[in-house]
Formats: structure tokens, C-alpha cells, sequence
């Protein structure tokens, strides 16, 4: 029998927060998993130090299934996005030891090659219309084939997903949540104009991508979808919060603007009706955010089924060990959609040693045994955890909305 000999968890903050874990075994082969959760990152170190390796101790690494079983329903207290992240930082760490063990990139692994390449979409943020326009013409320039567009909005103070001027936007800011202003009326008015723009400089070919990030009510988001119509989006993402997920059959019966939704989401509880009552086109679930490699295909299979595509969550707090992991899902799962891909800065991709690669608008997977993904301790340990927290929303009168 093999065992696991040690796990540890190792936080850093190359430029942003990370948990990450590394469980080491008798046979010198060790995994890598992540467990970052934004702005409440050391929910996660505890559950995992003072809960998981514990019981990790002496276990054989091989028993991948049964291990997420033991997290799961030994837990008792299921779902939600702390034990679930615990959950993939295990599941993702014995997938290494076991892709390594076989000597066979993760892909081959899960099934071998769907495609040759992960087609990823970037983000293109700008202070007002034409500003976006030009980032979004950098974007094309850089190789993308898919482009999300967010604008800052007249009326607005701190629109979600507007960087400030550099190629690396992070929302989790501060020490202490950053206050923005919502205006509902502002942001209807505006979007339809942006993506004319968009695209009437840079034509038909180009999938643009629309992030409302939970701002509107169920009714509100019919009128956007159906407002966006003419500009063929690839897709329109958490139009409305999914937690009643009834609304999204009133989005549904208005508007064809493709629906995504997921990247909250922690297991296949959360996604079951979405995707069964086909009121959905991207599951946007990720790896860390639900419980792994073994939970995060249950999904896609799932989903499969009612033709609805993966969309992972990649924004910049997914470390790279979830994107490379991501981009070997996706270069194995059949039902395929699109990856998100925020570039992480050069210090976190120093820490991070990885063989990923971008190229004409896609990841490619690399060969390397195991999801090919590392973690360079001592520069780590440079970077100490440094606290940060999401900005907040409110609207005009002070009442709390939706960040
Ligand atoms: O705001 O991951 O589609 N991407 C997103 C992200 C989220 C952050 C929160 O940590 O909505 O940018
Ligand atoms: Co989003």
C-alpha cells in the first residue's frame, strides 16, 4: 500500500493571496492542490489544517474516490464554498499523484484529447466606451478569439470588472471591503451602447463576452438580454443571483442571449436544475470552487446530457494550479465550451512554475506527468498572506446590492 506521509498547507501572496497544498507520500511522489478562497482565504487553511490532514495521515493516495467520499459525507456538514474548496485542494493534489504515478499528463488520465487546444476568452476593461474598444482591440492583437468587454458607466462609481490601468485587475483590493455605488438604470442604458460599439469597430468575428455580475433582478436582465440581441453575445454571465434559480426561467422565456452561470457554485446540487430545465447554455462550476477533478466531471457529464457547455471560472484567484488543472479538463471534457483566463502577474507565475502555454487565443496543455503545475516554496515564502477583502455594493440610497 502507498501512503500519504505528510500534507501541508502553504499560503503566499505573489501579488494576491493563495492557499495551496502540498501532500507528499512514501513513494516521493507528492501532489499540488489549491484551495484560494477570495478575500476569506483562512477559512480554508483552518479547515484544512485542523480538519482534513489529520485524517489525510496514512491514507493511500490512490483511493481518490474514496477519499472525496470520506471529505464529503465523513464532514457530515455538507456543500457550501469552504469545505468544498478543502475538498478540491485534496481531490486536485492525489489527481498530480496519480497522473505522475502513471506518468501521463492529467488529460490522458481523465480519458486523453478532445481537442487540440483550450479556446480561452480575456478581459477587456476600460474607463468609458472607447477605452474599452481599444482594449479590446489589444486583446485581438495579443491573439484572442473571445474577448469579455466591461466599462466603467457614467453614473456609476466602481462598475465591477474595471481595472485600474494595468493588465492585472484584482478585485479583493483592501484590508477592509472597498465601497462601490450601483445604479440599475445607468447600467441598462449603457450596455446596449457599448456592445454596438464594439461591435461596429470590430466586426462579426469576435466572441464578446458580458459579465453582469448578479446586478439585476430577474425581469431586469430579460430587457438586457434582449437589448444585447443584435450583437451576438457568446454569452451574457450571472445575470441575476442564481440562488432562486426559478428566475432564470423568466430571463429564459425573453431573451436567446446565451446564459452562463456557476462561478459561486460548490457542488452538482447547485447547477441540477439550471441545467435540467435547460434554462442555462454555460456551467461556469470550476475546480476549486467544487470540489475537485471528481466533482467538477460528475457536473460536466451531467450537463452533457441537456447540451449545456463548461465555461470554467478563471479569474486571477484561481491559482495557477486550477487553471493548469482547468486546462487539462478542458482538453479532455467532450461537452466543452470555453476557459476563462485572467493572466496572473509574474510573481505569481514565478511561484507557480507551470507548463501551460498561450498561444492564438488558447492554452495548450502541457506533457508533463501530473497537471503540470508546481509550487517553488522558498520564493513562496517571500510573499507572506497579506489580508484582502471583495469590495461591496450599494445603491444610491445606501441600501446593500449585489458586488
Ligand atoms: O469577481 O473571481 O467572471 N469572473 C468574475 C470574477 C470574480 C472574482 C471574485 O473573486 O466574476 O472576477
Ligand atoms: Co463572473
Amino acid at each position: 500500500m502507498m501512503k500519504i506521509t505528510s500534507a501541508r498547507v502553504i499560503l503566499c501572496s505573489p501579488g494576491r493571496n493563495f492557499v495551496t497544498l502540498k501532500i507528499e507520500t512514501d513513494e516521493g511522489i507528492y501532489g499540488i492542490g489549491d484551495g484560494t478562497l477570495n478575500g476569506r482565504e483562512m477559512s480554508v487553511v483552518s479547515y484544512l489544517s485542523e480538519h482534513v490532514i489529520p485524517v489525510l495521515i496514512g491514507r493511500d493516495p490512490r483511493r481518490i474516490e474514496d477519499i472525496w467520499q470520506y471529505l464529503y459525507r465523513g464532514a457530515y456538514w455538507r456543500r457550501g464554498p469552504v469545505t468544498m474548496r478543502a475538498i478540491a485542494a485534496v481531490d486536485v493534489a492525489l489527481w498530480d499523484i496519480k497522473a505522475k504515478l502513471a506518468n501521463m499528463p492529467l488529460f490522458d488520465l481523465l480519458g486523453g484529447r478532445s481537442r487540440d487546444k483550450v479556446l480561452v476568452y480575456g478581459h477587456a476593461n476600460g474607463t468609458d466606451i472607447e477605452h474599452t474598444s481599444d482594449e479590446v482591440g489589444r486583446y485581438k492583437e495579443m491573439g484572442y478569439k473571445a474577448v469579455r468587454a466591461q466599462s466603467g458607466i457614467p453614473g456609476v462609481k466602481g462598475a465591477y470588472g474595471v481595472g485600474r490601468g494595468d493588465m492585472y485587475y484584482e478585485p479583493a483590493d483592501a484590508s477592509l471591503p472597498t465601497e462601490t455605488v450601483w445604479n440599475t438604470g445607468s447600467y441598462l442604458n449603457f450596455t446596449p451602447k457599448l456592445f454596438q460599439r464594439l461591435r461596429d469597430v470590430h466586426g462579426d468575428e469576435i466572441h464578446l463576452l458580458h459579465d453582469v455580475h448578479h446586478r439585476l433582478t430577474p425581469i431586469e436582465a430579460a430587457r438586457l438580454g434582449c437589448n444585447l440581441e443584435p450583437y451576438r453575445l457568446f454569452w451574457m454571465e450571472d445575470a441575476t443571483p442564481a440562488e432562486n434559480q426559478e428566475a432564470f426561467r423568466l430571463i429564459r422565456q425573453h431573451t436567446t442571449t446565451p446564459l452562463a452561470v456557476g462561478e459561486i457554485f460548490n457542488t452538482i446540487w447547485d447547477c441540477k436544475d439550471l441545467i435540467s430545465n435547460q434554462l442555462i447554455d454555460y456551467i461556469r462550476t470550476t475546480i476549486v470552487g467544487a470540489g475537485g477533478v471528481t466533482h467538477l466531471r460528475r457536473i460536466a457529464d451531467f450537463a452533457a446530457l441537456w447540451q449545456v457547455r463548461t465555461g470554467s471560472h478563471g479569474a486571477t484567484d484561481l491559482s495557477p494550479v486550477t487553471l493548469g488543472t482547468a486546462v487539462h479538463f478542458d482538453t479532455w471534457v467532450p461537452n466543452f465550451g470555453i476557459q476563462e483566463y485572467m493572466r496572473h502577474t509574474p510573481e505569481t507565475d514565478d511561484v507557480f512554475p507551470h507548463d501551460y502555454t498561450f498561444r492564438d487565443g488558447c492554452l495548450h496543455a502541457g506533457e508533463k506527468p501530473g497537471h503540470g503545475v508546481d509550487i517553488d516554496e522558498r520564493l513562496a515564502a517571500r510573499y507572506p498572506y497579506s489580508p484582502k477583502q471583495l469590495p461591496i455594493a450599494r445603491l444610491q440610497d445606501g441600501s446593500m446590492w449585489n458586488w
